[in-house]
Parts: structure tokens; sequence; C-alpha cells
């Protein structure tokens, strides 16, 4: 594995003319380190999001509810799939990615340690949450390294639509009654802050945005992104007739000025210490458990079509030889 920047020909003219780092081409060892580090973290996170909305599908209100939630979070499966495939591309293995997840050792958005309580959480995590992942990941289509890139892509495309169902929830809800606007409301106010967590701790405490911004990972920094969301949102919120829990919000021309959230939540939550952390990880490792017998099934069918295939291949060639 190649090590500086220097020491690898062609990188940092890559990069200096807004190409793309392709899989076999030569990289420095930190780069490659640290996209296998996000794309996992992403990959990770696009699984684990599936459990607070999938546990509300057998409770969605109405059949064409449920219908659109089940396409939601199958979605989310999808883009682990890219996400893991794309790692996979930098030469580690889908099942030790598994492993470090499942043992603590790699990481998974904050966001989803907290619990969906009502049926407006389902509406607060796509408007906000996929709102935020938007944010976040339109810059990632343009990321240095061409199979993250890509993968991007699809995946806003598809966050776009989530964002549009998790707003047409809270839109109903906000014009129903009196209490389903307060649910609405209830919803926002637990999900502001952590939404605003998700981009990160603030660049000054940020140990990898600079780097990363150097090699064209990242795009822009979590704060700046983070004013992007709020910019985004707040509008979308006197549209939905709700009121954003921050005192502190006010417009100033261009932007709005707003609170920042209580960062040693977010170093709690992702050290562990959130109020879902361990029900979240405790399920996923069973689905993994219980998934064995279908690996299993997959490699024993893999191998046979193998054999049948080397077979196949010693028969013409012994017809060829007599
Ligand atoms: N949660 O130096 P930085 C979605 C960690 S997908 C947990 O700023 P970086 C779709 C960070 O890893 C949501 N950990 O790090 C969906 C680092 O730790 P390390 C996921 C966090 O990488 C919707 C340390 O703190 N999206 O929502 C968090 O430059 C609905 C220092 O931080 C992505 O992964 C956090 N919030 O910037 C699915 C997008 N923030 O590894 C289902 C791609 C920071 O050094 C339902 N990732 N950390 O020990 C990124 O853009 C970046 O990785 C950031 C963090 C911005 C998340």
């Amino acid at each position: 594995m190649t090590g500086a920047i220097s020491e690898v020909p062609g990188f940092q003219a890559t990069l200096d003319a807004d190409g793309r780092i392709e899989p076999r081409d030569a990289m420095p060892a930190g780069y490659r380190k640290t996209l296998i580090r996000q794309i996992a973290q992403h990959a990770h996170s696009e699984i684990i999001g599936m459990q607070p909305e999938g546990n509300w599908i057998s409770r969605a209100p109405s059949l064409r509810r449920k219908a659109i939630l089940m396409a939601k979070v199958q979605d989310e499966a999808g883009h682990g799939l890219y996400l893991y495939a794309a790692a996979e591309t930098l030469g580690v293995d889908r099942a030790d990615l598994l492993d470090l997840l499942h043992t603590g050792r790699q990481k998974y958005s904050s966001i989803f340690n907290y619990p969906t309580l009502t049926w407006a959480d389902i509406g607060a995590i796509g408007w906000l949450v996929d709102g935020a992942a938007i944010v976040n990941q339109v810059p990632l289509c343009r990321c240095s390294y061409g199979p993250y890139a890509r993968a991007m892509v699809r995946v806003c495309k598809e966050e776009s639509f989530h964002q549009r169902q998790g707003f047409e929830i809270l839109y109903t809800l906000c014009n129903g009654t009196e209490a389903q606007k307060a649910m609405a409301q209830d919803a926002l106010d637990r999900w502001w802050w952590p939404s605003l967590m998700m981009f990160g701790p603030p660049d000054a405490d940020s140990p990898n945005t600079a780097q990363s911004m150097a090699w064209g990972i990242k795009r822009h920094s979590n704060d700046e992104l983070r004013q992007r969301f709020v910019d985004m949102t707040v509008p979308q919120a006197d549209i939905l007739g709700l009121r954003i829990p921050d005192d502190g919000l006010r417009n100033e021309g261009d932007h709005y000025v707003f609170t920042e959230p209580d960062f040693t939540e977010l170093y709690e939550v992702v050290k562990g210490n959130g109020p879902c952390n361990k029900e979240r990880l405790a399920h996923r490792v069973k689905a993994h458990e219980d998934g064995a017998w279908v690996r299993e099934a997959a490699a024993a069918y893999a191998e046979k079509q193998a054999q049948k295939q080397s077979d196949k291949k010693s028969d013409e060639q012994q017809g060829s030889a007599a």
C-alpha cells in the first residue's frame, strides 16, 4: 500500500483536475483508510437506520402509508448494499465490516439511537433526518472517489423522495386535529437537536474535516452543512405551521442564526450512551445471526454452480482432445 501523497504519482494531479480516483488507481494509505471509515460508517447507518422506522410498518395508519413506509425502509437497505459494495472496491470485506459494527469498533450515525414514539416521528425522520442526509450527501456526489460518488447519485434521488414523504406525513397531521398538530410539534421538538448533531462536531473540534476536504472526500465542513440545513428547513417549518424549538433562532438576511446543539450529548450517544444504542446493536446482531442460514445456502449454491462450470469446462476440453 502506498504512503505519502508525494509517493503516489498522479494522485494529486487527479485531485487538482477535479478528476475521480478509481479502485485500481494508486492512492495514499490515509486516503484509503479515511474512505473505508466514512463509507463503512455510512453503510452501517443505512442499515441500522432501518430500525426506528421499521418498527412502525405494522402500525402505519393506513394501507397506503404502510406500502410507502415499507418501500422507504427497503430503499435504506439498498443504500447499505451500494455502500458496502463501494467500500469493498477499497480492498475490504463486507463480512469484516459487519463484524466491526457488531463489536462496536465502527460507528453509525448518532441519529438512529433515538426512539420513535409516535407516528409523527416517522414524518419527522423523513423530513429532518432524510433532509439532513440530502444536505450532507448531495456534495458527496462530487467526492473524489469514483465508486462512492456514483453510489451517492442514486442514493440522493431516493432520499429526496423520502424527505417529501416525511414532510407530507407532517403536513397531513398539521392540517388535522389539534391533537395531531400537537403530535407533530412534539416530534419536531424531540428530533430537531439530534438532527443538527448528525452533521458531526463543530469544525473546531472535527479531527477529520481538514484532511478530508483537502482530499476532496468532503466538499464542505460540518458547520457549513449544518447552516445549509437550517436555512433550508426553517421556511419549511413555517409552511407546516410548526415552531422550531430554538428561542435564539432569527433571520439575518441570507441566513438564519441558530443555537448550537449540546455537543456533549452527541459525544455521549457516539460513545454508546444514547437512549437506544444497546437495543439497536442487539437487534442488528440478532438479525445477522438469524440470517446465517441464508448466507450458508447462498455460499453452497455458489460453490455448486462453480463446480458445474468447472465440470462442463473439463468435459469440453476432453471432448475437443478426443
Ligand atoms: N454520529 O472529524 P469528524 C442517513 C464521528 S445516513 C456518529 O467531523 P468526519 C440516511 C466521526 O465518525 C446518515 N459519529 O468526522 C437515512 C469521527 O469518528 P472517528 C449517515 C459521528 O467523518 C435516513 C468523529 O466523530 N451519513 O441518514 C457523527 O469527517 C433515514 C469526529 O468527527 C453519513 O455517514 C455522528 N453524527 O465527519 C437512513 C454521511 N458525527 O471515525 C435511514 C457520510 C461525527 O474519527 C433512515 N459521512 N462522528 O472515530 C460524513 O459525511 C461524515 O463522516 C460525517 C462526520 C459528517 C458524519
